[in-house]
């Protein structure tokens, strides 16, 4: 391997090259060694990672150079568009103008180059057209010679005059060559010892270790981007307030069921079934499967009769309460329809035991959107059943999730839900707008709701819900929903913005 055994690492050769001449140009030793010369600025850049970094001396500088186009390399190689014309002319005969034309590329430029050198004559009379003839014997193509001496670095040989003529024909460019001035550092050295970057078992077995210079650790260099997956913001304020709902000793509701019935969304929650919520401008009704079939018959019923002729001391709704309406299947419109199933499976326990449980999901209104508004959202829910609550508790549970997150000052606002009464919109005093902001809403489940499940007479539910959408809006600063969530949202986004800290009370 004759070949790679001379082959002088270019560190020593740029050191070397150092050492005899005291200093050296990058772009220069790139010429001499006929590399590229980002190889020998690299190889610059390597060689004052080396040691404590004073082995080498590198100040930047800046020159111009002439440079030929890739025109201007063609007419190097193959001589100058005029002297190739000339070629073409039969030395007696002469040639068709018509013909010389098309005998070249440049020919158009190339008789007008030899014309102006007096290198041609040109004889209209002809019978078949203007014929053009050799004026000189001999021509030498000085254009074809300059470019040479240009990209041989001579360029002394060439007048300013001709410089400025090769520019103007586009054959040569000024350059800006960015290079360093190399010189010698105060632990200048040619003998390379490349440091250890890693401390092995040999060494340590055989003590090698002793006589190694290792490189010292750049404690300021960043870790390398590990390639994965980024988390939809969303999906970070999601894990925020599903650890604040931990926190509070909430459990996690099931709600891996976008498809629901009208029943468990609306009936349950003694919604009247001509309510104005429930038909097709609000609600997204499913054609397959069309109805829902699986439904404990015994709580249907005492549901159907509170809606049709009331109980438990309400009057009811007094209509003809129909269970095709019921069964009709729809893309749920709250995450309260889980709440509502999560409290019938609580009131089937032999022992009612107080709950408190929580829901972050995506639910579905055939709403009218606009730059806030999407025709789903993610609906946050928080459900309490314990024996006697109020509407104080209510007030005091809102105080404590909200100053989890960072919101202390709040207004309540008497407010109506088919499913709880009292409710109440809850506000917040943003202090950037200057103004008190919806933030919530919330209530207490109605008798009508909960005492057909067969929780106990003594067992009360308060529940408020909130949307996921706004507060990662103003998290993220984002002002149109568009730019969230949907087809045309810029995935670097998702990439790009910083992890989730929602601003939490002290404890
Ligand atoms: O989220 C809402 N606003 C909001 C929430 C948080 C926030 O910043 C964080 C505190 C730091 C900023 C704003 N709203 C509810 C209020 C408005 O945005 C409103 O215009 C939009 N509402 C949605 C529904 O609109 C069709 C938000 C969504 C909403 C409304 C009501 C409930 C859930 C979501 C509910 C409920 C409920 C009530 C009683 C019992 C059980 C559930």
């Amino acid at each position: 391997m004759a070949e790679e055994e001379d082959t002088i690492p270019v560190e020593e050769m740029v050191l070397s090259l150092v050492d005899q001449t005291g200093s050296i140009n990058t772009s220069d030793v790139a010429k001499k060694l006929n590399v590229d010369h980002q190889v020998i600025v690299g190889t610059v850049k390597s060689l004052q990672s080396l040691g404590s970094g004073n082995i080498i001396i590198a100040k930047q500088q800046q020159s111009e150079r002439w440079e030929l186009t890739s025109e201007g390399e063609e007419v190097a190689q193959r001589g100058s568009h005029e002297a190739i014309l000339f070629a073409a002319i039969h030395p007696e005969k002469g040639t068709l103008q018509s013909h010389l034309m098309k005998s070249s590329p440049n020919a158009k430029v190339g008789f007008s180059k030899a014309m102006s050198a007096g290198w041609l004559t040109i004889d209209k009379k002809g019978e078949d057209g203007p014929r053009v003839f050799r004026k000189v014997n001999t021509i030498v193509d000085t254009v074809q010679q300059q470019l040479q001496q240009v990209a041989a670095g001579n360029v002394t040989e060439v007048s300013d005059q001709q410089l400025k003529e090769l520019k103007k024909r586009k054959l040569i460019n000024m350059v800006v060559v960015k290079s360093f001035l190399v010189t010698k550092g105060s632990e200048f050295t040619t003998s390379l010892e490349k440091p250890e970057t890693d401390l092995t078992p040999e060494m340590l077995a055989s003590g090698s270790w002793k006589d190694k210079k290792f490189k010292p650790y750049n404690f300021d260099s960043l870790g390398v981007m590990p390639p994965s997956g980024h988390l939809h913001p969303l999906m970070k304020v999601r894990t925020e307030y599903r650890q604040i709902f931990l926190e509070m000793g909430f459990s996690e509701m099931p709600t891996n069921n976008f498809v629901e019935s009208s029943f468990w969304n609306f009936d349950a929650l003694f919604q009247p079934q001509q309510h104005p919520a429930r038909d097709m401008h609000d609600t997204f009704f499913v054609k397959e499967p069309r109805h829902a079939t699986d439904f404990p018959m015994d709580y249907l019923e005492r549901v159907k009769t509170v809606h049709s002729e009331g109980g438990y001391g309400s009057q009811g709704y007094l209509y003809d309460w129909k269970l095709e309406e019921a069964k009709k299947n729809i893309l749920r419109t709250h995450t309260t329809a889980v709440s509502a199933r999560m409290l019938y499976k609580l009131a089937q326990q032999e022992t009612f035991r107080p709950a408190k449980y929580f829901s972050i999901d995506r639910v579905f209104r055939n709403e009218t959107l606009d730059a806030t508004h999407l025709a789903e959202f993610h609906q946050i829910e928080g459900v309490v059943a314990d024996y006697n609550l109020t509407l104080g508790d209510l007030i005091g549970i809102l105080y404590e999730f909200f100053k989890k997150l960072g919101i202390m000052k709040l207004r309540f606002k008497p407010a109506f839900n088919p499913y709880t009464e009292p409710s109440m919109e809850v506000f917040s005093y943003h202090e950037g707008l200057q103004k008190w902001v919806e933030i919530g809403n919330s209530g207490v489940f109605r008798p009508e709701m909960l005492l057909p499940m067969g929780l106990p007479k003594d067992v009360s539910v308060i529940a408020w819900g909130l949307s996921l959408e706004r507060p990662t809006m103003i998290k993220y600063g984002i002002d149109n929903i568009r730019d969230m969530v949907g087809h045309k949202v810029n995935l670097q986004m998702v990439q790009d913005n910083p992890l989730c800290r929602l601003d939490k009370s002290p404890q």
